[in-house]
């Protein structure tokens, strides 16, 4: 008899990025990493395990996804075909980490269809099978990626840091366009790496930003982190934009926002900013900032949405 699970996940936005892979068919990180779960976005996904072929639907629209299976198969290499019917309730491929809530949600709803009970780390080691940040929306709230040294990678997964109910932080998401990105960040990464001149100090920079964030996160010191959440932003945008050729992920209306940002700094409001690989400007401010934070940024933006600390994925019933 065929079995469905259903599982809600959220984004994850980097404040300390991952940038580079040390193994890239394993999806372990050259540098380690800590993010903030948000609250608003969320992706939903049903996988009914037990059916005649394998078929997922996204948005719905019938779509082949390699990943999936592939992450499919490591629950499972015996596996039987299995349903997966997503949907995000926000731009895909935009810069906004669908990835990752799209295999955190996954990874839930298809270690439940398949009737394993997987603990939170071996779900986020098979949600970084499917893409590397996915391993954090395990988690709510201030997530660490710790690196792992194990060859085999199951030690490179998510650490909690301090859950959603720690800090009342906003991330105040500024959208500049909702086209998909021209290059993806595997691609992104391997070029990168490659061609950036700024790639060895990019990697040496890693381990300390992290744990410089991790203790802004815990003394709920927003100046300290915010600091160290633009430099990362900067530092990484700063490999892409020195690659050949080189990696633009910046629209004229970031730059607009990411001034603003600075402006907003100069008039005494604590508002720092980050960007991914993608056009997208997300501010990070305490919750008493945020709504004068949003009326700033939303002349320069598509649209402003204001996002809270988030839990981790989770099945629904
Ligand atoms: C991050 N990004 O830490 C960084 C910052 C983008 C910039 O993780 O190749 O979709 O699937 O492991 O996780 C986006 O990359 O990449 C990302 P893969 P992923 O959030």
């Amino acid at each position: 008899m065929p079995v469905t699970a259903t599982a809600l996940a959220h984004p994850n936005i980097a404040l300390v990025k991952y940038w580079g892979k040390r193994d890239v068919a394993l999806n372990l990180p050259a540098v380690p990493s800590l993010s903030l779960t948000l609250d608003g976005y969320r992706t939903r996904t049903e996988v009914t395990w037990g059916v005649e072929q394998d078929e997922v639907v996204f948005g719905g629209q019938p779509v082949v996804d390699r990943k999936i299976a592939r992450v499919l198969d490591l629950l499972d290499p015996d596996r039987p075909g299995v349903r997966v019917v997503t949907d995000n309730d926000f731009p895909t491929g935009a810069g906004l980490a669908s990835s990752a809530s799209g295999f955190a949600a996954l990874v839930v709803a298809a270690a439940a269809a398949s009737g394993r009970d997987l603990s939170l780390e071996a779900l986020s080691v098979l949600a970084r099978r499917g893409s590397g940040s996915a391993c954090r929306s395990l988690y709510g709230g201030f997530v660490a990626w710790r690196m792992g040294e194990r060859a085999d990678g199951t030690d490179s997964h998510g650490v909690p840091v301090a859950d959603e109910g720690h800090w009342d932080v906003r991330m105040v998401v500024a959208l500049a366009s909702e086209a998909r990105k021209a290059v993806g960040s595997t691609e992104g990464m391997a070029r990168s790496r490659d061609t950036s001149p700024l790639w060895p100090s990019w990697l040496a920079g890693g381990e300390r930003d992290v744990a410089e964030a991790r203790q802004a996160v815990l003394d709920r010191d927003l100046e300290r982190l915010g600091t160290v959440m633009e430099r990362s932003t900067f530092a990484m945008h700063g490999t892409m934009t020195s690659a050949t050729p080189p990696l633009l992920y910046w629209q004229p209306a970031s730059v607009a926002l990411l001034h603003e940002v600075f402006a907003l700094r100069a008039r005494g409001i604590g508002a720092w900013a980050t960007m991914d690989a993608g056009p997208q400007v997300k501010v990070l401010c305490l919750r008493a900032d945020a709504d004068a934070v949003a009326e700033a940024l939303a002349p320069h933006a598509l649209r402003v949405v204001v996002h809270g600390p988030g839990p981790g994925a989770r099945l629904v019933t």
